[in-house]
């Protein structure tokens, strides 16, 4: 386990303050905020309806953005959604979620990636602990911690179906993860995750120092998280689906070269490589008229 040695604030004021005292001290100690109610009800509508079109046209055919659950074919993520609808690339340009990200990244930001992750009823499995930030330098060759993620929940996130869980403080150890990166290692990982995890002793030492969140809260609201916090999330045996929908922004500073320990570089729909310009934020609501 090393110790983290890039910022989690890069602030210089560049930008506006984004967030509130309050929530900028809760990011830097815990490694991620939770924002209630950041979209309405006729947005989270919006959304839920086009998440539905998306897994419908994704219900079969084999694009390699749609990933299935481990034990059946039902569909547990979708990649690159921003390109796949207006309204999610809409949704990504959102001045409620950009600026947030400029002005803690002090940067211009793109989309390094986006998803939309299904975690169906009876049937979503889990996404075991993990530090995303490992993934995407190990296999994707991210240099530097300078990226966050921001998870928008579609359904209400309960304590019973499978929320996220973080471990407040852990962004500021890096845990490398023993044994190599297989080939292709993506098409097995996004299913059910094996290599590129934590060892049981560091995971132990993170939750005994930060202990477990785990972030409950109603359709629409969102949690934004450094790319280094540990994270994962339990199946899902409800009736009641998890969706989130989740999108990486990165520093235009910090484009990624080549994986620091795997072969070969990840497809573009998990890790951009060329359209690296910077987001034009736009404000407002989502609207119907985003739909295309
Ligand atoms: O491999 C990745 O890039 C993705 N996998 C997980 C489990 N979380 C972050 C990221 O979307
Ligand atoms: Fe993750």
């Amino acid at each position: 386990m090393l110790e983290r040695q890039d910022p989690v604030l890069y602030a210089e004021d560049r930008y506006g303050v984004a967030l509130r005292p309050t929530q900028i001290e809760n990011y830097l100690r815990n490694g991620f905020l939770v924002v209630e109610n950041l979209f309405n009800d006729e947005e989270v509508k919006l959304l839920n309806d086009e998440l539905n079109r998306l897994r419908t046209e994704h219900k079969s055919g084999k694009a390699e953005s749609t990933i299935r659950e481990p034990d059946s074919d039902i569909v547990r993520s979708i990649f690159r959604v921003h390109k796949q609808s207006g309204l999610f690339h809409r949704l990504a340009c959102d001045t409620r979620l950009v600026d947030v990200a400029r002005y803690l990244l002090d940067d211009e930001v793109y989309l390094h990636q986006t998803r939309l992750n299904y975690k169906p009823a009876y049937f979503g499995k889990e996404f075991y602990w993990h530090s995303d930030f490992e993934t995407w330098h190990a296999e994707d060759g991210m240099p530097r911690m300078r990226a966050l993620s921001v998870s928008i929940s579609l359904t209400d996130n309960t304590e019973h179906n499978g929320p996220l869980m973080l471990i407040p403080g852990s962004h500021q150890s890096f845990v490398s993860c023993a044994g190599e990166t297989p080939d292709n290692h993506f098409r097995q990982s996004l299913r059910r995750q094996e290599y590129g995890v934590p060892d049981p002793a560091s995971l132990r030492r993170l939750v005994e120092s930060g202990g477990i969140q785990s972030v409950r809260g109603s359709a629409g609201s969102a949690v934004f998280f450094d790319c280094n916090t540990m994270h994962g999330s339990n199946s899902n045996i409800t009736p009641l689906p998890r969706t989130n929908a989740f999108l990486v922004y990165n520093s235009v500073s910090n484009q990624l070269v080549t994986p620091f320990a795997a072969k070969k570089a990840r497809p573009g729909f998990l890790a951009e490589r060329k359209e690296c310009s910077p987001i034009v934020a736009v404000s407002g609501r989502l609207r119907a008229s985003h739909v295309t």
